[in-house]
């Protein structure tokens, strides 16, 4: 082992004193990636669950989210919002800010600075000023955009090939509001596909009341679903059939949709996706239900397919840059049990004790 470093050293022009090596119970997986996450309602999560998606949005959160005018608010909440998921091992995360372009610019900022790999909508830029991190159109779902502005939207991507993401098909009441507001469409799908809003680096969250047809027009798309779990449970929405998305081959990862979901953790994502899954085995003992392998893919290789970056990230395959979690099972504090070294579901950001994004180390905090 000695003789291999000395010659990958000499080889490569490192010291060998520069390398760390992995202590007993230690493991590197990669990077989590949050495909679907509210920066701007981490300060209520865990609270205002008590309601429906559409009055939760006009209880709690469009009056929270009309703070982010202020950009001193917007920095003490963005700052922690991207702290904590870093802590939690997410090294790739799909934001929505607000509608106030100076607040969503300081979020793409500050995910800069602490070295996180994030896609940032509302952005209205053209250009990438960081490396990690690009703009995402961001209509925030069709109830509250008329078809001109979706349009736009879809036209505006299209010239500038930019990301878009949105929500669909979260709860019913949602549901039936689309077919008031759009009565020529066949479907919820449909009014975006018009618009130009599904491509192949679109994420749209939850889907959980999507019909096999309108799959099949994600499919063609490439169009990919951002599964909430935590969020579909917490504000009683509905259970994504995992399983018959994958088998429709679209494109899927997971997402905490803070503060809809309470939790700003993927491995919690992971965790609810076996949930709802086993509970849709129950109510059918004939669905397959999900296996940890599955999820765990879908938290890291699946989230890359759906944010259309895995080109870059979302395993250890050579030429991707190295997004990682180093992994202590046996971590101080930690109530995760050596037995679950081969699923580490039992864990928390206790067991993660290094955060890489392409090759930098970014969590422990330089600044902290
Ligand atoms: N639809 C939404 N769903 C959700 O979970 N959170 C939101 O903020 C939102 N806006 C529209």
């Amino acid at each position: 082992e000695g003789k291999d470093l000395q010659k990958l050293s000499e080889n490569f022009g490192f010291s060998p004193s520069a390398v760390t090596q992995l202590q007993q119970h230690e493991f590197f997986m990669p990077g989590m990636i949050d495909t679907h996450i509210h920066a701007s309602q981490y300060s209520y999560a865990g609270t205002a669950l008590d309601m429906p998606l559409l009055q939760w949005l006009n209880m709690y959160t469009f009056p929270v989210e009309s703070r982010f005018q202020d950009v001193e608010f917007a920095k003490k909440v963005y700052t922690q919002v991207v702290k904590r998921t870093l802590r939690n091992g997410t090294t790739t995360a799909c934001y929505f800010a607000t509608i106030h372009t100076d607040a969503s610019l300081l979020l793409g900022q500050i995910a800069n600075d602490f070295g996180q790999r994030a896609l940032v909508g509302k952005v209205c830029m053209d250009r990438n000023d960081y490396p990690l991190v690009k703009p995402v159109v961001t209509p925030r779902f069709a109830p509250s955009c008329t078809e001109a502005l979706l349009a736009k939207l879809g036209e505006i991507a299209k010239n500038n090939k930019l990301h878009i993401q949105s929500h669909i098909s979260e709860n019913l009441e949602e549901v039936e509001l689309v077919k008031e507001l759009f009565p020529n469409s066949e479907s919820y799908t449909d009014i975006y596909h018009k618009c130009n809003i599904l491509t192949d680096k679109t994420i749209m969250a939850h889907g959980c009341h999507l019909s096999d047809e309108e799959l099949v027009l994600f499919r063609k798309t490439g169009a990919a679903l951002a599964h909430c779990p935590n969020s579909n449970i917490s504000l009683c929405s509905g259970v994504l059939n995992v399983r018959n998305v994958l088998n429709h081959k679209v494109k899927l990862g997971l997402g905490t949709d803070m503060a809809g979901g309470y939790s700003p953790s993927i491995l919690d994502a992971m965790r609810r996706s076996l949930d709802s899954s086993k509970v849709l085995t129950i109510q059918d003992p004939e669905h397959k239900t999900l296996s940890f392998e599955e999820v765990f893919r879908l938290a890291t290789l699946g989230g890359s397919q759906a944010l259309s970056l895995d080109e870059r990230t979302g395993n250890f395959k050579v030429g991707k840059d190295f997004d990682a979690l180093r992994v202590n099972v046996a971590s101080l504090n930690s109530h995760m049990l050596l037995s679950s070294l081969t699923c580490p579901l039992a864990g928390d950001d206790r067991n993660i004790v290094e955060v890489f994004v392409a090759g930098k180390k970014v969590v422990p905090f330089s600044e902290a």
